[in-house]
């Protein structure tokens, strides 16, 4: 078959990838849940593993010519196993969610019960709000973050779990900054009866690193993607203890999927090699220290940040204090027309609606990627607050954007 390139087949296509890889060049990527996979990784998604269906596992498929795709799963289960000690781990989810789909499956019947963090306190889609498969298919209850200290409620979490008595107890979140203690909610879990899943797929590379603590040998389950704080092939994972396997292997498939993604799958291989070398670790430390600094930074400024700071890679700004009439999604439109690209976000306490709350959420990973340093992390820090304070200004909004092409061009993102 002859090789043409994408830009001679379909011209079209290739200019909106282009137009993606400049973007993603110019700007600031500051949204917390993304990163800058390598090219290695990236090479491996792209690569022919594509083509192949692979049902089933390593030695147990379902089709012929799963050779290679045999190896390259099981060097991603190995690699995993290494990063993160687990038992077991399987590498097949499509995403998070559906790793987290996995373990309910495995787990639960319809009907059954989950405890988890409301989805505007910081919790996910796929903890079982009633738009998602989760929250039609289960009983769901929920527990909040304390709105004075903007921690979790430890103690609400363990008072509603008794009265709720949950078959399941979900931990792990998508918009919170500290340190979550995966061990006082197995207390919760054990005293109630509950299985306990730790979602941890924003932290998944500072678990990796040591950054932060792990739930791995302490929840009974520990569920994530692989294309955030890891910079691994995009899609999900699940780990659990031996007694598990069976029952999670064969929810993921058949239960939940078909053939797995076995492209992304080299790309998870190829992401957890690298967060193998030692210089994953500094880099997971990096993006806390820079996500410490840029926090610092905003609060010297006034801003308020939800538990007044980050243990993590994100922080979560409530604007109500300070700017009491600026929302986050206007935040977040005038800061992408300056190339800094972030999201709004709901905080606890939430007073206004999901589609423009009170909130911006603010990571680090892609920076530090890059190679920026809290020296970088503290100016961009200004830069978002010169923006928020004053969006009508269009000297600002010049001056913060030219900034903007000076540190992308001092931080060169590809060759
Ligand atoms: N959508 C991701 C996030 O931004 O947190 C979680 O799946």
């Amino acid at each position: 078959m002859k090789y043409d390139t994408l830009r001679e087949t379909d011209p079209t296509v290739a200019e909106f990838l282009k137009a993606e890889r400049v973007r993603q060049d110019d700007t600031l990527a500051m949204i917390a849940s993304e990163n800058h996979v390598s090219e290695s990784v990236m090479e491996a998604q792209s690569s022919e593993l594509t083509n192949n269906y692979a049902e089933g596992y390593p030695g147990e498929r379902y089709y012929g010519g799963c050779e290679y795709a045999d190896e390259i799963e099981q060097l991603a289960i190995d690699r995993a196993k290494e990063l993160w000690g687990a038992d077991h781990v399987n590498v097949q989810p499509h995403s998070g969610s559906q790793a987290n789909m996995g373990v309910y499956l495995a787990m639960l019947e319809p009907g059954d019960k989950i405890l988890s963090l409301d989805l505007t306190h910081g919790g996910h889609l796929s903890h079982g709000h009633p738009a998602n498969f989760a929250g039609q298919v289960y009983d769901v209850e929920q527990y909040e973050i304390d709105p004075e200290t903007g921690y979790v409620d430890y103690e609400g979490l363990h008072e509603t779990a008794e009265k709720f008595e949950p078959d399941i107890i979900v931990s792990g979140y998508s918009a919170y900054p500290r340190e979550v203690n995966f061990e006082r909610i197995q207390a919760t879990a054990d005293a109630v009866d509950a299985y306990h899943i730790a979602d941890i797929a924003h932290i998944t590379g500072l678990v990796a690193a040591s950054v932060h603590e792990s739930p791995v040998g302490v929840a009974d389950f520990v569920t994530g993607s692989t294309h955030k704080t890891i910079r691994a092939g995009r899609g999900g994972i699940i780990m659990c203890g031996e007694e598990y396997i069976a029952d999670v292997d064969s929810a993921v498939f058949p239960g939940a999927q078909g053939g797995p993604a076995m492209h992304n799958i080299a790309g998870k291989a190829v992401g957890f090699g690298e967060a193998l070398d030692p210089s994953f670790d500094e880099y997971a430390e990096q993006t806390v220290a820079n996500a410490k600094a840029l926090g610092d930074r905003l609060q010297e400024h006034g801003l308020d940040l939800v538990s007044g700071g980050t243990d993590t890679h994100l922080v979560l700004v409530d604007l109500r204090p300070s700017h009491p009439d600026t929302t986050g999604k206007e935040v977040e439109t005038t800061l992408e027309g300056a190339g800094i690209v972030l999201n709004a976000n709901t905080v606890p306490g939430e007073t206004r609606s999901p589609f423009n709350p009170s909130g911006i959420r603010i990571g680090t990973p892609a920076l530090t990627t890059r190679g920026f340093d809290e020296e970088a992390c503290r100016e961009v820090a200004d830069l978002i607050y010169d923006v928020i304070d004053a969006p009508e200004y269009e000297a600002v909004m010049a001056d913060v954007s030219a900034r903007v092409n000076e540190l992308t061009d001092e931080y060169p993102l590809y060759n």
